[in-house]
């Protein structure tokens, strides 16, 4: 496989009210990240990053939710661009800018794909509709809107609704469930692996079993990968913080046995928050991250030929 890697930088932080996660595309990209990816001879375009239109920007508009045509007006720009990125072969990269980016990237990604799966790696379920969300915070709602719940003007981005089918979703590390979310997991009955349940089966098996999961119906998978599914006592600079995370070395490992089951089609990073993070320590272990994603460790024996690389 020898995939152009194409990274995308979102600087959205409407979808919450915590200013900086919009300046953390480019404080990932100063911790070396293309350099490091061209590193490991993969080919990389740097396409930039989506201009965020903030005229006629609103709080509120009267229901429970902020900024939505901020956030719609950006996803679509932004469903857009993906969907030209894996037009042309290529992995799209996405670095956030807070969660309601997913509503753009999933959409932009779903078209390629009869079913794409779903992996978000993550501390919240981000399930919200206007009508359960505690915040009015569109970056606790992506994967509701991606399923075709909530605001319609983030339901139909991309001229299609229901993006995401929910037993095509895996949520890993989620432990901060609202009371609307634990309804609608209930429901449709969609898989959840608690921080709990990867340290009483070890991260190797949660993603040998979520792998095999998809793999049942999915022809791609999309890993939303939110930095506060990581305990805030290694990753300071995000702004929805929830203890009892999952270990940095166990998300390192995560990423490692997804990536080199040669399935993953497409990745985004999402919820640094750069002036919350101290020393850019939150940055650097994102770079780190993606890094490892695409085999820096593990060089020669994952990177080269992942889709025979056997789970343990
Ligand atoms: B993130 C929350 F109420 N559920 O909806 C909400 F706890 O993208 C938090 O996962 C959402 O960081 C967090 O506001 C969204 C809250
Ligand atoms: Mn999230
Ligand atoms: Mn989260
Ligand atoms: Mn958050």
């Amino acid at each position: 496989m020898k995939k152009t890697v194409s990274i995308l930088g979102v600087p959205m932080w409407l979808g919450q009210t915590r200013y900086g996660t919009n300046l953390a595309p480019d404080t990932i990209r100063s911790t070396g990240l293309v350099e490091r990816l061209r590193g490991l001879h993969l080919e990389v375009k740097d396409e930039g990053n989506i201009p965020i239109d903030l005229t006629g920007r609103c709080k509120r508009d009267g229901k429970n939710i902020k900024n939505v045509k901020t956030i719609a007006k950006c996803s679509e720009k932004l469903a857009a661009k993906v969907s030209d990125i894996l037009e042309q072969q290529c992995f799209p990269l996405i670095l956030g800018g807070d969660h309601s980016i997913a509503i753009g990237t999933l959409a932009g990604a779903a078209k390629h794909f009869n079913n794409l799966g779903v992996i978000w790696y993550d501390a919240h379920a981000d399930m919200n509709t206007p009508e359960t969300s505690p915040s009015g915070n569109i970056h606790g709602m992506p994967l509701a809107a991606s399923m075709g719940l909530g605001h319609p003007a983030l339901t139909g981005i991309g001229g299609y609704q229901g993006k995401i089918k929910p037993e095509n979703i895996v949520l890993i590390g989620a432990r901060d469930i609202d009371d609307g979310e634990r309804q609608l997991i209930a429901e449709k009955n969609i898989k959840v692996y608690t921080t709990d349940d990867v340290n009483k089966l070890g991260i190797e098996r949660v993603i040998r079993e979520t792998i095999e999961y998809l793999a049942q119906r999915c022809d791609g998978i999309h890993l939303s990968f939110d930095l506060d599914g990581i305990d805030p006592k290694e990753i300071p600079g995000v702004g929805t913080p929830v203890a009892n995370g999952i270990s940095y070395k166990d998300s390192e490992k995560a990423v490692q046995l997804l990536f080199a089951t040669g399935r993953i089609t497409s990745a985004e990073f999402v919820e640094v928050n750069s002036i919350l993070d101290s020393d850019n320590i939150t940055a650097q272990l994102t770079t780190n991250l993606v890094c490892d994603m695409f085999g820096e460790k593990t060089k020669g024996k994952m990177a080269a030929e992942p889709r025979r690389q056997a789970l343990p």
